[in-house]
């Protein structure tokens, strides 16, 4: 399954894992890459120096290319991003910002860079900027999204860029890499699905409700304040959306949250953490190997494509 992705990466499918806060640690960007898709480490809002440790692990653990997430509302993102470009890192998708200004530093250390953008006048601004591909993230993802969804997104920065388009949001299993190659994209990036992976350190709590989840569990909290962040309901988001109905005031909605995907990830706290993950939670029903979930993905998509190059 060869495209302008799998080439410019040097990877084997057209499969990049999310660069999830908390969850995209080095076990699970390891078992991505080892299988054959792009792992990626999560920063988020990781000091510099765990996010070197992290990458180290990586490098313990597989020989083929992985990837750094530099989270931009992080403070430390400027030495996040130094330490990138000291550890040698190969490839770098940028969440929740603008990179332009870290750009021509990664380009000139060789680094490929990959925004994640939610519009289509952001990717064209990527582009300008340099960028060698964009990752178009629809508003069916986990976390902190956009408005767009992916079925209107994927198409319209494909016809407004020449750089390659990742297709992300929405997306979780060979079907949806089929349909992903129909909008013109030429990979996909999953995180909901890696959530629930063997090698992914997430508290079993956590994983069970992404597997129990149905279509419409998904919620969106924070459209009031400008960062909406999509979730799996619980108490945490009725309490929340009630708060933001009445007008509570920005910092008291942080206290809600502060530390509550931390609480999710590690503590398995389920009730009162954030338990983010995209809309396509409801189609993910198996605990599996990463390995297992890309051969599965791939040879559904292959199927489904009569084994036509897209
Ligand atoms: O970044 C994400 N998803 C994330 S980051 C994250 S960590 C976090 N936790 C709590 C609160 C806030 C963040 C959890 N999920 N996806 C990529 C993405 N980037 N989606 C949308 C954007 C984006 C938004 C605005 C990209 C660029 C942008 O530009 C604004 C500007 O600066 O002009």
């Amino acid at each position: 399954m060869k495209t302008k992705i799998t080439e410019l990466l040097g990877i084997e499918y057209p499969i990049i894992q999310g660069g999830m806060a908390w969850v995209a640690e080095y076990h699970l960007a390891a078992a991505v890459s080892e299988a054959g898709g792009l792992g990626i480490i999560g920063a988020a809002s990781a000091p510099p120096e765990v996010v070197r440790e992290q990458i180290q692990k990586v490098k313990e653990l597989t020989d083929k290319p992985f990837g750094v997430n530099v989270m931009l509302m992080n403070p430390n993102a400027p030495e996040v991003a130094q330490v990138v470009v000291e550890e040698g890192v190969k490839v770098v998708t940028t969440g929740a910002g603008n990179p332009g200004k870290f750009i021509d530093m990664w380009k000139e250390a060789g680094v490929k860079v990959i925004p994640v953008v939610a519009s289509v006048a952001m990717a064209k601004m990527m582009e300008r900027g340099g960028a060698d591909a964009v990752v178009a993230e629809g508003t069916e993802s986990g976390g902190h999204i956009g408005s767009a969804t992916t079925m209107t997104l994927v198409p319209q920065v494909v016809d407004a860029v020449k750089i390659p388009v990742i297709a992300a949001g929405g997306i979780g299993d060979g079907r949806g890499l089929a349909a992903a190659f129909m909008l013109g994209a030429e990979a996909v990036q999953m995180g909901t699905r890696f959530v629930v992976a063997k090698e992914s350190i997430v508290h079993p709590n956590y994983k069970e409700r992404i597997i129990k989840a149905k279509d419409i569990d998904s919620e969106v909290t924070g459209r009031s304040t400008g960062h909406p962040i999509r979730v799996l309901r619980n108490q945490m988001t009725r309490e929340y959306l009630k708060m933001e109905e009445e007008g509570v005031g920005l910092e008291e909605l942080e206290r809600l949250t502060l530390g509550s995907l931390r609480s999710a990830v590690m503590d398995g706290d389920v009730v009162k953490g954030s338990l983010m993950a995209g809309q396509i939670a409801g189609l993910v029903s198996k605990e599996q190997t990463c390995k297992e979930m890309i051969e599965e993905i791939v040879a559904q998509a292959e199927s489904l494509l009569g084994q036509r190059q897209p």
